[in-house]
């Protein structure tokens, strides 16, 4: 089963966006496989975003990553990873079409609320850093005989 990093962002924590954002993934068919409201370090927001070090708006996203807690999650599914990315929406919420998360409720792309991973390898990165002592796998009958074929 692929796996997918989620995260609610300080935004989303702060506007009562959570419970939509978790809605949306479970009535999809996404497995809930982690869920933790953490205050992330610093340190840990710039290993997470570690590919964008030398980009102009780095500074400026870290300390929007800092300015509350955030919503650590992990998925599961088939292209959980793919799916993911279309349920967020594009990076630039101007860009993303109303339906996806970015495209319902957010204006600007310094707040675009959530963030899913986008490779199954960043992923599996991803759920590393922000899950170190693991994340257990279980079953759920109702996915896999009512969701899948
Ligand atoms: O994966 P995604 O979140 O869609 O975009 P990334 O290119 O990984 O950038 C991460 C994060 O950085 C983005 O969600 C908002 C912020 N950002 C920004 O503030 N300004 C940009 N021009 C690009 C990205
Ligand atoms: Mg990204």
């Amino acid at each position: 089963m692929e796996r997918t990093y989620v995260m609610c962002k300080p935004d989303a924590v702060q506007r009562g966006l959570v419970g939509e954002i978790l809605k949306r993934f479970e009535q999809r068919g996404f497995q809930l496989l982690a869920l933790e409201l953490q205050h992330p370090t610093r340190e840990r927001l710039e290993e997470h975003y570690g590919d964008l070090k030398s980009k102009p708006f780095f500074p400026a996203l870290v300390e929007y990553m800092l300015s509350g807690p955030v919503v650590a999650m992990v998925f599961g599914g088939i292209n959980a990873v793919k799916m993911g990315r279309v349920m967020v929406g594009e990076t630039n919420p101007l860009a993303s079409t109303p339906g996806s998360l970015r495209g319902d409720f957010s204006m600007v792309v310094g707040r675009n609320i959530v963030h899913a991973s986008d490779a199954v390898e960043s992923a599996e990165k991803e759920i590393a850093l922000w899950f170190p002592n693991g994340v257990k796998n279980y079953t759920n009958p109702i996915i896999q005989q009512f969701v899948y074929e």
